[in-house]
This record gives structure tokens, C-alpha cells and sequence, in this order.
């Protein structure tokens, strides 16, 4: 790579593309050595009949490269999906932070971010309940910036010497390998119930955000407590968090089970489709910001990655924004290969003493070295720097870098002592000068000890509706758990948080009611914290239209070409694929059906229906209309729809629209329907 080129949002790209390889089409099928085949499909053998002989190295190339394909996944977060994009900051944060990326508006950086569940397999489905991951890798001019969230704010636990007890504990139970990617299980229940500080991660967890709709619908956020250094070294406390554009928005339970069969997929399919359609998502950088002698200002240790710090006591100051606009070539290449770690940061950014932090910058290079098989994985093209890097560090496992020159090592006479160090006035990067004055102990400060005040924070911020989703959470996980002991302690527990919770538990899992005495007394809320007060937006949802034969073809046309112009995309199905003959004759195309697709993969539903509906057409559309009206999504109908719906005597009919062969009216209405997401307070049968 050229060292003096200017590093911008094309950087990282520009550099990939040297390792692209060649597309293959019309070219000649060789061996890794070059050497042209006449034959592929076929070993070489001694006679027709007869034995295959260990010369061919053709057979024994292509077995041993594929019998060596795989890695190991990773530990946790081993399902993702991930994109390239760039970031740009709105102003300078130039008073808090020296970070380079961070000063200039008019500077585009390269980022490579890829999302994650936690506890399942890689082979494993997109939406069971969990924890995502949300990890950017930011390529700066001064080396890369590793962002290691997740889409919820708090963790498990306190200290990283208690993550390989949380992970062993969540992971399917060892002796039978069940369940996969589920917390649902007595392992986790026992764990959560003899480690109080898990508390209020569990109430995320229990929550809708376990169960985003998209990751394009997801908050991000950086957990910890880092620091901003400016450069005259003063420092200030910060916390990251990401805000989706397009609000933060999730499925409901029942719909993510099913989604696990109908598309195990479905969150990675929605970004690679959102993607490649142009429709890029975008999240919003912010940060939250402490003077540093307001350490010690709350009633939460600011330490403790259990604690949210309040977005409104310490509001967050949106800084900058990123987009996703390109998907990856090559899912391993890329994806799987890529390494991130927290301790990936660059001057201007630095640690605090959380104890989670501190043990998770042991932690990611190590796993690295297993999973990539070596310290050079660094020089894998997705981890590369954009800017230079030069360095001692010599040899190992899969060396790609051919180092010139006599000498690797300092001080050195021969090379000038090169390669130098620079001071921090040219960005050499300088550790904060943090005072510590202590004793090696083995303990906590009491400051990490209240574990439920924020539990009922977080309870008292819900709606009526994430408050019932919360209750049904608990319900399943519990009802799951077959030792009874367990469930008693975990209502227990909760109860701690808030006796409606617990005693909501507890009268469907057969223990005992639990006391109402020990609730915290917490009566604060954060609106922030419930979804009901994101942005609600139409754009990029997607909508089944379900037309028949004899459809109304003015009407529907009119209607699609509305809700499309609202940034609505349309998937037209019926009960065959291609052309659909409108009343009028015209045409539309279907490219689904009742057989490949389901309510489940679609945001809303349109039944248009059409005069040449069969009796099997009309199952099939109640069916559609049936479950997305279970799952509160909004549903749009015709005449032929409204007599379905009519007849099938549905118990309410908020967030049913209505045709009234007023295109324009509908329309509005739908697309206002579409953009409220879901309509919570619609009774179900
Ligand atoms: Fe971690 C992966 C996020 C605590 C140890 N972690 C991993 C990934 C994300 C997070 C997003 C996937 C990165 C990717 O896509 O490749 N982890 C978090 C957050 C935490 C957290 C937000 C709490 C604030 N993690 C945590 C602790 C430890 C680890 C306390 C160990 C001390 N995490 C790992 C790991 C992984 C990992 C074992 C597995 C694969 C990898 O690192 O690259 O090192």
C-alpha cells in the first residue's frame, strides 16, 4: 500500500480490492500451483476398476484444502453478519477528544461493522432470544478503533473473571448439547439465581430488545465507561451509544420463534437485501459525557458495567453518523475473519478501571490467536490498518509481510534505531496518567452493590405492552426450567425488582407468591429506555400485497405506487407465482406465495384479494391476515379482505385499514398504520 496516500472513505475498499480475487468466469481451472487441468471430476486410477493413486496431486490438493476448511467459531457471538460503511462526525469534538477521526466533519471514515447474536452457533437462527452484538471497526488515519457493543447497555456481570460462568452457563448444557441459542434452560436460571448482579441485564434480556426486528432497528452501545483525552491531556468520562435512524423496533415473541423455521436468516437476509437495495442504514453516534470530579455524583458506581448512566441526567450528545452501503464479497474472508478488541483504540481514547473492561483486553486477542490460528491476524486484509504500520514483530504462523532489512530489534546502530517512537505532540499514543494508589485485593467496592434500584428503573420505564412482553418473557424461560427450586429463587429474586413482575411470574410456574415487602422502592422512570418513544418511521418496511386473479387493478396500482412512494418496499403474493390477471387486464407479477412465504417475514399485510379468489385462496389469505393480526402488525383491506376479516369476527379492528375505494385516503392511513410498527393495545383472540 501506497504510505502517503490520504486516508478517506474509499480507503478500505481501495485496499480489499488488491486481495479481490479475479473473477473465475472463462478462465482456465489450475491447481494452487498454476498448473492447467484436464480433468476434475474424475481421481486417477490404476485401470477402470482399479485402486486411485496417491499421485494424484490434483485429488489431493482439493481434499485436503476442503478437509481443512473450517475454524473454529468463535466462543460466543459465533452467528454474525456484517458490512462495510464510513463514518462521519457532525462537528469537532476537539475540547473532549485529540482522536483524529473525531475533529473534522469533512472527513469520511472507513468502518467495517459486523452484528451478532451471542449464545448460539453459527449455524444457529437469527432471532431467539439474546443479546446482539453491534462491533465496529473504525479505520483511522491513526489506526483502528475497535467499538465492541451490544444492543443492550448493561452486562451479566460485574467482573470478567465470572464470563466463562455466565457463557458455560447460557451455552446449551454440556452433558446433552440443549437447548441451542436459548437461555430457557436450568443452567442460566441457576446461575441467574446465585449471581443477584445479573439482575438487571436479565430484565433487558426478558425485554423486547432481545428479539430486534432488524439490525438496522437496533441501539448500539460501548457498555463501559471510557475516556475522552483532549490535547492538553484533560480527560472526561464517556459512554458510546449508537441510535438507529429508523428507530429501535422488535418482533414479538411469537413471531421470532417461528421466524427461527420460516427464516433462520432473517435479520442477515434484511440487511444484505437493504443494502443491496440502496436502502442504507444509518445509526447515530453519540456520547455521553462526565466531567471527571463528577465521579463519584450518582447513587451508581459510574464503574459498574451493570449501570446505565440516565439519558436524562447525562443527556447524550449526538456527535456523528455512520451508513452501511456496501456487503461484503466473501463472508469468511471477511465476516468470520475479521478480529475485533476492545483494547483496539487510538489516542484521544482510553480505559477506565471497570473491572469488565479490564479483563476483556486480556480476553479478545487471545481468543484471536486460536480462532485465526496465530499472532499475524492482524495482517488478514479485513483487520489490515489503512495507514502504516511498522514494528520488530517477525515471523509465526501465516507471515504474509516480507520484511526488508538486517534488523528487528531495538536499540539499534544499524537502522538509525529504527523503526522510533514519536512523542505524543506528533501521535505517539500516551497512556492517561490515571494515580492508582492501592492494595492487590480480592474484593469489590461497595459502590457495585445495589443491584435492583436500576432493575426497577428499567421496569418502571416500560410501557403497559414491553411490561406484559416482559411478564410472558419470564414465563416461558421459567416454565422451561424443570427444577423447581430454581424458579422459586429467580421469582424470588425479582421480586426484589417489583412485586407485580414476580407475582405475575409466579402465578403461572405453580411456586409461591412471592413477598411484597423486598421491592426496590425505586419510583424514577427513563423515558428513554422504552421503546414507545422511538422514532417511528415507514421507510424501507415490508409489505405482503396478496392479490388474486381479478384484482382491482386501477385501485391496487394506485395503492402500491403510494406506500412504494413512501419508501414502503411491496412483495406481491398470491396463490401462484408470476403474472396476476387484474380485473382490467393489466398485470402484476407475484413473486411469492402462500407456499414459500409467510405473515411472519413481512412488516404488514395488504389483502387486496380479487374477484377470482377460490375457497383455498381465501383460507390461505385469513390465515396471513389471521397471524399478522396475533402478531399487532397493521393490516390493509379491500372489499374482498373486509369480508374475510368480517367473517372471520376479529375482536377489534385497531390498526385495520380499510379500503373505501379512496386510494389517497387509504394509502395515508396504511402508511401511517405501517410506520406505527405494531398496535400493542389491540386485543387478540
Ligand atoms: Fe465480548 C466477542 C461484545 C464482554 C470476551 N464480544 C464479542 C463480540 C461482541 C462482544 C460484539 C463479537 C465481536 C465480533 O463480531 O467478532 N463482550 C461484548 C460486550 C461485553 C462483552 C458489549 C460487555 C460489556 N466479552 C466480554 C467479556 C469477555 C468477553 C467480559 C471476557 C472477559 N467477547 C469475548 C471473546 C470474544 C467476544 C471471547 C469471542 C470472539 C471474539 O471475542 O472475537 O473474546
Amino acid at each position: 500500500m501506497n504510505e502517503d496516500k490520504e486516508i478517506n472513505s474509499n480507503s478500505k475498499n481501495d485496499q480489499l480490492e488488491y486481495y479481490r480475487s479475479a473473477d473465475s468466469e472463462d478462465k482456465e481451472l489450475t491447481t494452487n500451483q498454476g498448473v492447467k487441468l484436464t480433468e476434475d471430476e474424475l481421481s486417477l486410477t490404476a485401470g477402470e476398476r482399479g485402486p486411485t493413486l496417491i499421485e494424484d496431486f490434483h485429488f489431493r490438493e482439493k481434499m485436503t484444502h476442503f478437509d481443512h476448511e473450517r475454524i473454529p467459531e468463535r466462543v460466543v457471538h459465533a452467528r454474525g453478519f456484517a458490512a462495510h460503511g464510513e463514518f462521519q462526525v457532525y462537528e469537532s469534538m476537539k475540547p473532549y477528544t485529540k482522536a483524529k477521526f473525531l475533529q473534522d466533519p469533512s472527513i469520511k471514515t472507513p468502518v467495517f461493522v459486523r452484528f451478532s447474536t451471542v449464545v448460539g452457533s453459527r449455524g444457529s437462527m437469527d432471532t431467539p432470544r439474546d443479546a446482539r452484538g453491534f462491533a465496529t471497526k473504525f479505520y483511522t488515519e491513526e489506526g483502528n478503533f475497535d467499538l465492541v457493543a451490544n444492543n443492550i447497555p448493561v452486562f451479566f456481570i460485574q467482573d470478567g473473571i465470572k464470563f466463562p460462568d455466565v457463557v458455560h452457563a447460557i451455552k446449551p448444557e454440556p452433558h446433552n448439547e440443549m437447548p441451542q441459542a436459548s437461555a430457557a434452560h436450568d443452567t442460566f436460571w441457576d446461575w441467574v439465581s446465585q449471581n443477584q448482579e445479573t439482575a438487571h441485564m436479565v430484565m433487558w434480556l426478558m425485554s423486547d430488545r432481545a428479539i430486534p426486528r432488524s439490525f438496522r432497528m437496533m441501539e448500539g452501545f460501548g457498555v463501559h465507561t471510557f475516556r475522552f483525552v483532549n490535547d492538553e491531556g484533560k480527560a472526561h468520562f464517556i459512554k458510546f451509544h449508537w441510535k438507529p435512524v429508523l428507530g429501535t423496533h422488535s418482533l414479538v415473541w411469537d413471531e421470532a420463534q417461528k421466524l427461527g423455521g420460516k427464516d433462520p436468516d432473517y435479520n442477515r437476509r434484511d440487511l444484505w437485501e437493504s443494502i443491496n437495495m440502496g436502502n442504507y442504514p444509518e445509526y447515530e453516534l453519540g456520547v455521553q459525557i462526565l466531567e471527571e470530579k463528577d465521579e463519584f455524583a450518582f447513587d451508581f458506581d459510574i464503574l459498574d458495567a451493570t449501570k446505565i448512566w440516565p439519558e436524562e441526567d447525562v443527556p447524550v450528545r449526538i456527535i456523528g453518523k455512520m451508513t452501511l452501503n456496501r456487503n461484503v464479497d466473501n463472508v469468511f474472508a471477511e465476516t468470520e475473519q475479521v478480529a475485533f478488541h476492545v483494547g483496539n483504540v487510538v489516542s484521544g481514547i482510553d480505559f477506565t478501571n471497570d473491572p469488565l473492561l479490564q479483563t476483556r483486553l486480556f480476553s479478545y486477542t487471545d481468543t484471536q490467536l486460536l480462532r485465526l490460528g496465530g499472532p499475524n491476524f492482524h495482517e488478514i486484509p479485513i483487520n489490515r490498518p489503512v495507514c502504516p504500520f511498522h514494528n520488530n514483530q517477525r515471523d509465526g504462523f501465516h507471515r504474509q509481510t516480507i520484511n526488508k532489512g538486517q534488523v528487528s530489534y531495538r536499540n539499534n546502530s544499524l537502522a538509525n534505531n529504527s523503526p522510533h517512537t514519536v512523542d505524543e505532540e506528533n501521535g505517539g499514543f500516551a497512556h492517561y496518567q490515571e494515580k492508582i494508589d492501592g492494595r492487590k485485593i480480592r474484593a469489590r467496592s461497595k459502590s457495585f452493590e445495589d443491584h435492583f434500584s436500576q432493575s426497577k428503573l428499567f421496569w418502571n420505564s416500560m410501557s403497559d405492552a414491553e411490561k406484559q412482553h416482559i411478564i410472558d418473557a419470564f414465563r416461558f424461560e421459567l416454565g422451561k426450567v424443570q427444577h423447581k427450586p430454581i424458579q422459586q429463587k429467580v421469582v424470588d429474586m425479582f421480586a426484589k425488582v417489583d412485586y407485580e413482575l414476580a407475582n405475575a411470574i409466579a402465578e403461572k410456574i405453580d411456586v409461591n407468591v412471592p413477598s411484597a415487602d423486598v421491592q426496590s422502592k425505586v419510583t424514577k422512570s427513563s423515558p428513554a429506555l422504552s421503546q414507545e418513544n422511538t422514532p417511528k418511521l415507514p421507510n424501507t418496511r415490508k409489505i405482503a400485497v396478496i392479490i388474486s386473479e381479478g384484482f382491482n387493478g386501477v385501485e391496487v396500482k394506485r395503492i402500491i405506487e403510494n406506500i412504494q412512494a413512501a419508501g414502503i418496499q411491496v412483495a406481491i403474493l398470491s396463490d401462484k407465482l408470476g403474472p396476476i390477471l387484474a380485473d382490467d387486464n393489466s398485470q402484476l407479477a407475484s413473486m411469492h406465495t402462500f407456499v414459500t412465504d409467510s405473515s411472519v417475514v413481512f412488516d404488514a399485510v395488504y389483502i387486496a384479494g380479487g374477484t377470482k379468489a377460490d375457497k383455498m385462496f381465501e383460507k390461505n389469505a385469513k390465515m396471513f391476515m389471521q397471524e399478522a393480526f396475533d402478531h399487532y402488525k397493521p393490516i390493509g383491506v379491500s372489499n374482498e379482505g373486509e369480508q374475510w376479516f368480517n367473517q372471520k369476527q376479529f375482536p377489534s379492528k385497531l390498526g385495520v385499514i380499510i379500503s373505501t375505494h379512496q386510494p389517497e385516503h387509504f394509502s395515508k392511513q396504511f402508511i401511517d398504520a405501517v410506520a406505527a410498527h405494531r398496535f400493542w393495545n389491540r386485543t387478540i383472540s
